[in-house]
């Protein structure tokens, strides 16, 4: 089976640059940026992760950020995610940028897009994995500071396919974002949210999703299974869900194959995906060998969520088609 995941060409559609920072280049950038984060060693930092819900991971990640500081760090960061996606057979990624977590330090929008676009173009080139980015608003934060964020975005507008939203969920439902949604529909991006697994409301935080913003996928949304007329709805739409299985284990301790097994009877369309694969110790191929250790998941159900991340990609229909 091993073999057989690590063989299969895939798409990843939940990935965070920021949860790629490997303990060894935050170690060597905080150094050579003069960045006191207070660990001695890589080692140091692996020792300090200790993962149990949400809040518990994002304190790490908005500290370990500090560390990344000019346009050549995003470009390291981001082809370094790039490299061990080739080495996963990955040949497609949307992945998820936190421009706020850098602006708020004092780092301009320019600097952190444009190291990433440069690596983005080189990683197509010299490894062969191609990407649409992804910009994330930070859902603790103001709509205010989402909405100044978009329109710092639109000079780079034919660099970025869509806009998520992601960080703390608890008590920042997806209408706190409505006209920064609308907005950015309106410019030309597509929507996705995170409906994180677990959160205060869940449910009706999903169906804001479908009702109010209209988005075009959702991330994660494991909990839709609670309410048939959400499953049924999210099925008739055809959104993909991208699901994150190891990242599931450290949020909620349990790396979800039974929904995921649910949502693919019920037709929906669950896809997997890392999240955070630098601290959840887990890329890709690492994702799916969890369903297959944990959920005895067979090879036609593999193929069919590789299948699935293609399908409900942003790809232009007739790129996809080289994929499937
Ligand atoms: C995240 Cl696991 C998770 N949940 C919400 N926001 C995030 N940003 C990065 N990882
Ligand atoms: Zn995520």
């Amino acid at each position: 089976m091993r073999n057989f995941i690590a063989s299969l060409p895939k798409a990843e559609l939940h990935v965070h640059l920021e949860g790629t920072f490997e303990p060894e280049h935050i170690f060597a950038m905080a150094l050579r940026n003069g960045i006191e984060l207070g660990y001695e060693s890589p080692e140091a930092i692996v020792a300090a992760y200790d993962f149990h819900d949400l809040p518990s991971f994002l304190t790490f990640y908005y500290k370990a950020m500090h560390a990344l500081q000019t346009e050549q760090d995003f470009y390291e960061l981001t082809y370094a995610y790039f490299e061990k996606a080739a080495a996963d057979n990955i040949v497609y990624v949307e992945p998820f940028f936190d421009p706020q977590g850098h602006t708020s330090r004092g780092i301009s929008f320019a600097t952190v897009i444009n190291g990433i676009h440069r690596a983005q173009q080189d990683a197509e080139q010299n490894l062969g994995v191609k990407s649409n980015l992804i910009m994330c608003f930070l859902r603790d934060m103001s709509a205010e500071s989402a909405m100044e964020h978009l329109q710092l975005s639109l000079p780079y507008k034919d660099w970025i396919i869509g806009v998520g939203l992601d960080s703390d969920e608890k008590d920042n439902p997806p209408m706190k974002f409505k006209a920064v949604f609308d907005r950015a529909r309106a410019e030309g991006y597509k929507l996705t949210m995170h409906c994180d697994v677990n959160q205060k409301d869940i449910v009706s935080h999903i169906w804001e999703c479908l009702n109010d913003i209209d988005v075009e996928r959702i991330d994660h949304g494991i909990n839709s299974l609670e309410d048939d007329a959400l499953c049924a709805e999210i099925a008739k739409r055809e959104l993909g869900l991208t699901i994150c299985p190891v990242s599931n284990q450290f949020v909620v301790q349990t790396y979800t194959t039974d929904e995921i097994r649910s949502m693919l009877r019920k037709g929906m369309k669950p896809t997997i995906n890392s999240d955070d694969p630098a601290y959840f110790r887990a890329y890709l191929n690492d994702n799916f060998e969890a369903l297959v250790e944990h959920g005895n998941f067979s090879q036609s159900e593999i193929l069919q969520l590789v299948k699935n991340s293609f399908e409900v990609s942003w790809l232009e229909p007739t790129d996809k088609n080289g994929y499937l």
